[in-house]
């Protein structure tokens, strides 16, 4: 049964957190691209590390585009600023999404990706018009066998702390939905790649080290298994369900793509050789097996068939045309990378953006 809205849902203007990352960027910079959107955007952001407002510069319509500095734990600033712009819908990506990172020091990943939500529900607990949605990830499920992909039924499992995190914003949102009667969604997501990603990740990581002839760290013993999707994908997933996804409701989205990290990186490679020049088996000679992440999950699949079937969405992005735009991509703006290696980004925020 089909559990879409009748009539999909219009935004004056929509705040989104973590507007400054890789993912919130996208879909700031893929709304402004959408004629059937001509409301405002409010990017609310506390440009940690991972926020770097060059990921939007000169993508946005400036007269319909506002940047607040902002920490989404901070309850009255989020309040404040719903109510000077008048915000009628909410999509939340800020969090703390490194799987390492939340490994060294899980501390940021409960304040942030559980407090911070829980601040954002109660703004809306208070402001019940707005509507929320709240961008989740496939690992809240935990890790699967050989076979079989996560569905919207899926219990559960979440093994890391970042996904331990994210499960229980997502236990938050469903509570408040179900509790105080608040219009929500709800959408788990595969691993996203794409440009702008920072390159802690897996994917801009190993393109990285590829161009600068560094070693291509594989963890353990490589066979993983991660279903990627194109970053602009996911932006259009969101923008579905964001306007015909039924209150209440969650959907799973993915690109149906698994792969193997080995498989990957060999695949990466062949395209960084043909776009670079380099010699494929030079950087094959690269690749450097290492220490496996504590808790490692062995694999990822989501089944998106919900979102596909009711909402229509197609990836638009095979494997082999997202990892070449990609590599393209970083190949072309050496500018960006060299900025967030350097933490130059970080001067021009602190300069810009340092006192509120
Ligand atoms: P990212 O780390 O690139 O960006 C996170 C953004 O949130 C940054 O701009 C950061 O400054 C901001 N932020 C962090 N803490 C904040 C706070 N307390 N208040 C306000 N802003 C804060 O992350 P991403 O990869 O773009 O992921 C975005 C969302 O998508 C996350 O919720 C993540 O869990 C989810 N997700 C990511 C993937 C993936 O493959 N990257 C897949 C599925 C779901
Ligand atoms: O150097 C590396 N070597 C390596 O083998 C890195 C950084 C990763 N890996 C492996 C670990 C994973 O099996 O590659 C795979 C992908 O790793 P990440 O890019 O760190 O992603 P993952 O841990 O799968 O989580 C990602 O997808 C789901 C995002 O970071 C999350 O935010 C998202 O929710």
């Amino acid at each position: 049964m089909n559990e879409i809205e009748k009539t999909p849902r219009s935004f004056r203007c929509l705040l989104v957190t973590g507007g400054a990352g890789f993912i919130g960027s996208a879909f700031i910079r893929y709304l402004f691209r959408q004629p059937e959107f001509t409301g405002r955007v409010v990017n609310y952001d506390a440009l940690t590390y991972a926020g770097n407002l060059e990921n939007v510069a000169g993508a946005v319509d400036e007269s319909r585009y506002e940047f607040v500095r902002g920490d989404i734990c901070d309850r009255d600033l989020v309040l404040r600023t719903c109510e000077t712009f008048g915000v009628d819908g909410i999509v939340n990506f800020a969090a703390e999404s490194h799987v390492d990172r939340s490994i060294l020091g899980p501390g940021a990943f409960v304040q942030t990706n559980v407090m911070g939500t829980f601040s954002l529900l109660e703004v809306v607990r208070a402001r019940p018009s707005i509507h929320f949605h709240h961008v989740s990830t496939d690992e809240v499920f935990g890790s699967l066998g050989p076979t079989g992909a996560f569905t919207e039924e899926s219990p559960y499992q979440p093994n890391s702390p970042y996904s331990a995190s994210k499960a229980a914003s997502d236990h938050l949102v469903r509570a408040y939905a179900h509790t105080y009667g608040i219009s929500t969604t709800l959408s788990n997501c595969s691993n996203n790649y794409g440009p702008y990603q920072f390159p802690e990740k897996l994917i801009p990581l190993m393109i990285l080290n590829m161009l600068e002839s560094k070693p291509l760290p594989v963890y353990g013993d490589g066979m993983n298994v991660r279903d990627w999707l194109f970053v602009d994908d996911h932006a259009e997933a969101i923008w579905m369900v964001l306007r015909s996804g039924k209150a209440g409701s969650t959907y799973n989205v993915g690109g149906r793509n698994e792969w193997p990290n080995l498989k990957l990186l060999e695949k990466l490679i062949e395209i960084v050789a043909e776009e670079t020049g380099r010699s494929a088996s030079a950087l094959r000679d690269l690749i450097t097996f290492v220490k496996d992440r504590p808790g490692h999950d062995r694999r990822y699949a989501v089944d998106a068939s919900k979102i596909e079937r009711e909402l229509g969405f197609r990836p638009r992005h095979d494997i082999d045309s997202g990892l070449r735009e990609t590599v393209r991509w970083y190949v072309a703006n050496g500018g960006w990378i060299e900025r967030v290696r350097s933490g130059a980004y970080r001067d021009w925020i602190e300069k810009n953006y340092g006192a509120r």
